[in-house]
């Protein structure tokens, strides 16, 4: 079908910064940071300049401390080897003509002791333990048993979420996304599946708000809220969260995070992975409980992108999984060009290939070779 792309190529004012397209990347896992230090390396500075056509990259997942870690090699945001890898990256984006938010993730109990502070219990709101995988060193596990983080504790980790905010102002990013999402921590407090607290955390929408709200009051004192935004999953079932009234929930937080001025709400719009339909959620309530701009993401084809926006039903479209094997994804899209197919056996984990080695169209025809098989130290598919 020739679609007009005109609306997926209207600058967009996003808080004070100036986007030249509706197109953002999606953060998107990838395992390959440094071992020993979870700093990203000269790779992802070059994986990241290639994508930077996009109007926004919101870098893949980054853990605000080792307690936030869940996955192996993923970047973290805490310590100073962590600031001088992304300072390349943020750099290169930027010498490319592109912009960046760096997103900030606690994976609460989506853990595995062997990535733990010595080797401890990951943190929960409550003690239950989710029925899901993570990826080790040695491939896939079973998440290990939480324990309930402490009240006491709680003030910590929101100071841990401030403290990264403030490293990615030093490394050079433009912005944060707080990873509100996908079952980890922020989502875990959020969902009364989750969280069966007892103090002021739990109980009542208020309570279980409480702790997304003062991670955001935290982050606003380090960066003006027209370069933060949050990212939520209202009906995901990613990492086993559930809560009984969703609508209620997010209509609540997002009422409160719009009184906060916040640039951006980026919404999964069902389940990751393209799963759209899983469950009835009135997206545009979201939207109009919020004063700041709507990133609708999940699935989205160029048709179906080209008409939410000409619809008015989004402000940006953030695509994920197509900017992998696509780095020059918005030219595509511009041109109504074939994507190329993504390359799951290196989703995760491992080097060069299938990270920053596929083409674009310009240098095509290139035939990829196919991953060597058997290959080590990635992983493919999450198994949810
Ligand atoms: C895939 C693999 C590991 C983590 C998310 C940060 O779902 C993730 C993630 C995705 O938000």
């Amino acid at each position: 079908m020739n679609l007009d792309a005109t609306p997926l190529f209207q600058p967009f004012r996003l808080g004070d910064l100036d986007l030249p397209n509706r197109i953002v990347m999606a953060p998107l896992t990838r395992n390959r940071a440094t071992p020993g230090t979870d700093a990203p390396n000269d790779l992802a500075a070059t994986y990241y300049r290639q994508r930077a056509g996009a109007g926004l990259i919101i870098s893949e997942a980054t853990q605000i401390s080792q307690q936030g870690q869940g996955y192996i090699w993923t970047p973290g945001l805490y310590s100073e080897a962590q600031v001088e890898g992304w300072r390349k990256t943020t750099r290169a984006v930027h010498e490319a003509g592109g912009r960046m938010f760096a997103q900030i993730w606690h994976v609460g109990r989506v853990s595995h002791w062997s990535l733990q502070p010595n080797g401890g219990a990951p943190v929960a709101p409550s003690a239950i333990p989710a029925k899901t995988k993570t990826f080790i060193e040695t491939g896939f596990a079973e998440v290990s048993e939480p324990r309930a983080l402490e009240a006491s504790e709680i003030a910590g980790v929101v100071r841990d979420y401030a403290h990264a905010a403030l490293n990615a102002k030093r490394a050079g990013f433009d912005g944060v996304e707080i990873h509100a999402a996908n079952g980890y921590l922020i989502d875990q407090f959020l969902r009364d599946g989750s969280n069966k607290r007892a103090d002021s955390y739990g109980g009542g929408i208020e309570n279980r708000a409480r702790f997304a709200l003062e991670v955001a009051e935290a982050v606003l004192k380090v960066w003006p809220a027209s370069r933060v935004g949050v990212r939520l999953a209202p009906v995901s079932p990613a990492n086993d969260v559930a809560d009984s009234d969703p609508a209620a929930l997010f209509g609540y937080l997002v009422q409160r995070l719009s009184e906060l001025r916040l640039a951006y709400i980026h919404v999964i719009e069902g389940a990751t992975q393209g799963a759209r339909d899983i469950a009835a959620f009135d997206y545009a309530a979201l939207r109009r409980a919020f004063g700041g701009a709507y990133i609708a993401n999940n699935g989205y084809s160029r048709e179906l992108a080209i008409e939410t926006l000409g619809q008015g039903r989004a402000d940006l479209i953030a695509f994920g999984r197509p900017f992998i094997s696509n780095p020059d994804l918005v030219e595509r899209l511009r041109l109504g060009a074939s994507l190329a197919p993504l390359d799951r056996a290196t989703l995760y984990g491992g080097g060069a290939h299938g990270y920053t080695d596929y083409p674009a169209l310009a240098d095509a025809p290139h035939p990829r070779s196919p991953s060597p098989s058997g290959a080590s130290a990635s992983f493919s598919a999450l198994p949810r």
